[in-house]
């Protein structure tokens, strides 16, 4: 087939999302009314802030905000992910960022598999934040072979969806017919299974283990397990929940609230008893919950640390891990340190936080090539020649993450794994290597820059 026949990746992941969304919502109703939740609080955001609603329109960002999501999702073993990366990709997915969880006492590590380039993202920002177990932490020889065997046994892939991988592989693309088809086959693999793969014994061993290695390995399957909207105001959904039917965590995780958001906000209600049925017995298990984020400006390595540094002295300074005993004292905490890290667009750039996006205006394009015009970048934006946004933030936050995981899992009897990043074996299992996020932005804000120059009419930029 010809090439030009063939649809964009871009599409095929648009398209999924979509259909994701719609199987989340029949899974878990209240999926549902979080989504309705997210889009009364949006058009209020944008009605009631003018400046929010512009800064949205200059960057595209309005027309992706209501189709916005991630997904999350944990599988069992290296021949899982490798071929997960393989079904993104046909969606133009790519693995980015390594985030170790074993530190917070999980035993997974994770990418997030996304769109990388800034066109691509506008289409769809879809995401999916892809944890593997790690088997080799857990300390009990013989469940680890039991897991291990288990995990082995067991497809989560159907024929169908492994046929079109391979095709699109081997062709360069799919047509519109066969990727209708692969959109719908691939959603079999992150469907909810009632049935469990083990005994009741068996998924108690696991569950006692640590309750995320029951959740992976007594299943059929990588079952989606939350699927996250985007939000413009994490404070008004935090308090809107509870009204709603759906009670919250105790904290929201992320930096504090600010004028000016940077990186990533979420908070999320708890995980749902659902009833399963064991090979030999009925019984329930807690799997899928319900996130909701707000996002903000993708920060510089500089800016990172920042923020880094400003979240480990808050914690220092609460003297735990915030839960819903000390969660008023955490935000105040978190608002006391943040107040380091300047709230004003003109300021993170000048000391450069935050990575952006440059735009020439209509007096730039109209002053194009006058004599005695600005040409630095400084020059251009004093005179309104040039605007900028931040870029907005696309990842995720590890520690963040582990907040959210344990939210879920219930605080009783955290593990301890120490720390044990292994960024080269979780590249090892994924056949490939996870891009670097920092490097992303930068090459987003450079093409900006570039688009930028030409515009004006000026070498460089
Ligand atoms: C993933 C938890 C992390 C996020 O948004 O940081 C996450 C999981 O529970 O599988 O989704
Ligand atoms: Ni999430």
């Amino acid at each position: 087939m010809p090439a030009h026949d063939f649809v964009s990746p871009d599409h095929i992941r648009a398209q999924f999302s979509a259909a994701m969304s719609l199987m989340y919502k029949q899974e878990v109703p209240l999926y549902g009314t979080l989504l309705e939740l997210v889009s009364e609080i949006n058009q209020q955001v944008m009605a009631e802030q003018p400046k929010v609603a512009e800064a949205l329109r200059w960057t595209g960002e309005i027309e992706r905000l209501d189709q916005e999501r991630h997904g999350a999702i944990r599988v069992g073993n290296a021949a899982e992910l490798a071929t997960i990366a393989r079904l993104f990709a046909v969606m133009g997915m790519h693995p980015v960022g390594y985030y170790d969880l074993s530190s917070a006492g999980v035993p997974v590590h994770s990418t997030a598999f996304r769109a990388v380039h800034e066109q691509s993202l506008h289409i769809s920002p879809f995401r999916v934040f892809t944890s593997l177990l790690r088997l080799e932490l857990i300390d009990n020889p013989q469940l680890r072979a039991l897991a291990q065997g288990i995990l082995d046994k067991r497809q989560i892939f159907t024929a169908r969806v492994l046929e079109l991988i391979a095709q699109c592989e081997r062709d360069g693309g799919l047509s519109a017919s066969d990727a209708e088809t692969f959109v719908q086959e691939a959603l079999h693999t992150f469907r909810w299974h009632q049935d469990a793969t083990v005994t009741a014994e068996q998924y108690q061993q696991l569950h006692d283990q640590h309750r995320l290695i029951a959740d992976v390995v007594a299943f059929k399957g990588p079952h989606i397990n939350h699927l996250t909207p985007r939000t413009l105001d994490i404070d008004a959904i935090q308090l809107g929940m509870p009204a709603k039917g759906i009670p919250p965590k105790a904290v929201v995780e992320g930096p504090p609230t600010r004028r000016q958001p940077i990186l990533l906000r979420q908070t999320s209600f708890k995980a749902l008893q659902e009833r399963v049925a064991f090979s030999d017995a009925q019984g329930s298990h807690t799997a899928r919950f319900g996130e909701i984020e707000q996002r903000g400006a993708a920060l510089t390595p500089k800016g990172r640390q920042l923020y880094d540094r400003l979240l480990d002295t808050t914690r220092a300074a609460l003297g735990g891990v915030p839960a819903e005993a000390n969660a008023e004292r955490y935000m105040t905490l978190l608002a006391k340190h943040f107040a380091d890290f300047p709230d004003d667009l003109g300021q993170m750039r000048e000391q450069g936080l935050a990575y952006f996006r440059y735009f020439a205006t209509d007096k730039g394009l109209a002053a194009r090539g006058q004599p005695g015009r600005p040409t630095t970048l400084q020059e251009l934006i004093d005179a309104g020649h040039v605007h900028y946004e931040a870029l907005v933030y696309e990842d995720f936050l590890p520690v963040s993450a582990a907040g959210i995981f344990q939210s879920n899992l219930g605080d009783e009897g955290q593990a301890d794994y120490g720390s044990n990043a292994n960024r080269d074996a979780f590249e090892a299992a994924l056949g490939l290597m996870v891009q670097d996020e920092l490097a992303l932005y930068a090459q987003s804000e450079r093409r900006s820059l570039q688009a930028c120059a030409q515009a004006l009419g000026l070498s460089a930029l």
